[in-house]
């Protein structure tokens, strides 16, 4: 695989949802989520600028299936936007399971930006809530910072990261995808649908040693 040193000014590691709630034992545990804790901190220091984000929801959110009475995670409801996965109560605001992986190494992170924090909207992508509409302040600060090409990594591959990644091509930004910095949930084949979609966007696939070397 081509090395894709050196790293310039405009290179960005984009490090999506390491949370205690993502990892295994948390309340959305991701099968072999805590693995990308080394992947990530290996990759850190080859970047001038790195974002971290953080899943960051109120008590009542209506992604939540407990605000549903009746409803159970996995299911989908229909919120003012459209379909919404209903997910178990998982980084709420405050919380040990909102808390970054302990030895996710963020010190040199330029911004920790959250998200999901509207009660009514739920928001996978770093860039764009889930209506479709409501932006996250993220493209404005990337653009006004000279960022160009984002190499996006964490949790989950096939809802946060992959909708990032989406949103990233469609503002104008060049997106790496780094595969074994990723983990997945795969719900009924929704990994293999993000990687397709990723794909055909033109996100680019790639593993962390064309970082590292
Ligand atoms: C995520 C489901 C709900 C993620 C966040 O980080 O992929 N997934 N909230
Ligand atoms: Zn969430």
């Amino acid at each position: 695989m081509a090395l894709m040193r050196p790293l310039a000014e405009a290179d960005l590691l984009l490090v999506i949802d390491v949370q205690n709630d993502f990892c295994p034992g948390g309340a959305l545990g991701v099968p072999g989520g805590d693995e990308v804790v080394a992947v990530i901190n290996r990759m850190a220091p080859h970047f001038h600028h790195c974002v971290v984000t953080q899943d960051w929801h109120p008590a009542d959110h209506l992604s939540f299936a407990s605000s549903h009475p009746g409803r159970q995670p996995l299911e989908t409801v229909t919120l003012d936007y459209g379909e919404q996965v209903l997910w178990p109560d998982h980084c709420v605001q405050g919380s040990h399971g909102a808390c970054f992986h302990r030895d996710l190494d963020w010190r040199g992170a330029d911004l920790v930006l959250r998200k999901g924090f509207h009660r009514a909207i739920d928001s996978y992508s770093a860039f764009q809530e889930n209506d479709r509409a409501t932006p996250t302040g993220l493209a404005g600060y990337l653009r006004e910072r000279g960022s160009r090409r984002l190499f996006i990594a964490g949790l989950a591959t096939d809802f946060c990261v992959a909708w990032t990644a989406l949103d990233a091509v469609a503002a104008g930004f060049d997106a790496v995808l780094v595969e074994d910095a990723c983990r997945a949930i795969d719900l009924d084949g929704s990994l293999a649908a993000a990687m397709g979609a990723m794909t055909s966007a033109g996100v680019t696939i790639t593993r962390s040693t064309a970082v590292t070397g």
